[in-house]
């Protein structure tokens, strides 16, 4: 029964790696953050309000009190990567959300590119988003 034996020993193996899996996936990973935009349309002009909102993809809730360290704002997604814009964080969101200001001096698609620490995890979130800004 030298087969079975062996069979039994790889069931053993497979549990072992689907068990080490299955933790290692309830371990909370740095990408499970996400920023994603409250709203992906902005007015163009000056000192508008971005929101956005940063999320815990694993449970789809809103993380609060992350430290919000780097940002720009420019218009790479319509060649113009050049044209950048002052972003700066504004108090009063909602936990778990994070506001900025910026003049939005021309309609048209502009990046936000934003990197935070969230409390309690190593690493760094990183995040593109496009809003798009009209007339
Ligand atoms: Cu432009």
């Amino acid at each position: 029964m030298k087969t079975f034996r062996y069979s039994r020993a790889v069931m053993a193996a497979l549990i072992g790696v689907a068990m080490s899996g299955s933790i290692t996936i309830a371990h909370a990973d740095i990408k499970d953050y996400a920023f994603q935009l409250v709203d992906q349309t902005i007015k163009a002009g000056p000192d508008k309000t971005i929101t956005v909102r940063l999320l815990d993809m694993k449970t789809g809730k809103p993380v609060p009190d992350a430290v919000i360290f780097a940002t720009r704002l420019d218009m790479a997604p319509d060649g113009m990567q050049e044209m950048a814009t002052r972003i700066t964080s504004m108090p009063g969101a909602e936990p778990g959300t994070y506001k900025f200001k910026a003049t939005f001096s021309m309609a048209g698609r502009w990046q936000l590119s934003l990197g935070a620490k969230v409390q309690g995890e190593t690493g760094t979130v990183e995040s593109k988003l496009v809003v798009t800004a009209q007339k």
